[in-house]
């Protein structure tokens, strides 16, 4: 009887346990689905940088200029909910040379630099947000 007992309670403490490992570890992966993009960028759009403003302290595009080596991509993830793009370029006299389009809060876009130089881009939605890639 008392070894029933044991058994009994030994089992319900190991239920416990696993039931308890079971839901922590899936409230940890919930949490770092919801508070992180899916995509680890490089240059990221914060939020609020469809309004003017993120120009005063160079914060339109987070880091504004980046430096790479040739060769070497750049990501930028629009961390914002609304549309941005990433234009080469200035708002006044765009290159062509990429293009993202509009981005989706959320989107991603990835461009790889082969020639070393300095490209300025801009966002076609929002002509205060400029950034810069130095490629060496
Ligand atoms: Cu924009």
């Amino acid at each position: 009887m008392i070894k029933k007992i044991t058994i009994i309670a030994v089992l319900s403490v190991l239920v416990i346990v696993i039931i308890g490992v079971a839901f922590s570890n899936s409230s940890i992966e919930n949490t770092s689905e919801d508070s992180e993009p899916v995509v680890k960028g490089d240059v990221i759009m914060p939020t609020k940088v469809a309004r003017p403003g993120c120009e005063e302290t160079d914060r339109c595009y987070i880091p504004s200029v980046i430096t790479i080596q040739s060769g070497q991509q750049v990501t930028w993830v629009n961390e914002d909910s609304a549309f941005h793009s990433v234009t080469s370029g200035f708002y006044e006299s765009p290159t062509e040379l990429f293009d993202s389009g509009h981005l989706d809060p959320f989107e991603s876009y990835t461009l790889d630099f082969n020639e070393t130089g300095t490209f300025d881009y801009f966002c076609t939605l929002h002509p205060w947000m400029k950034g810069k890639v130095i490629v060496e």
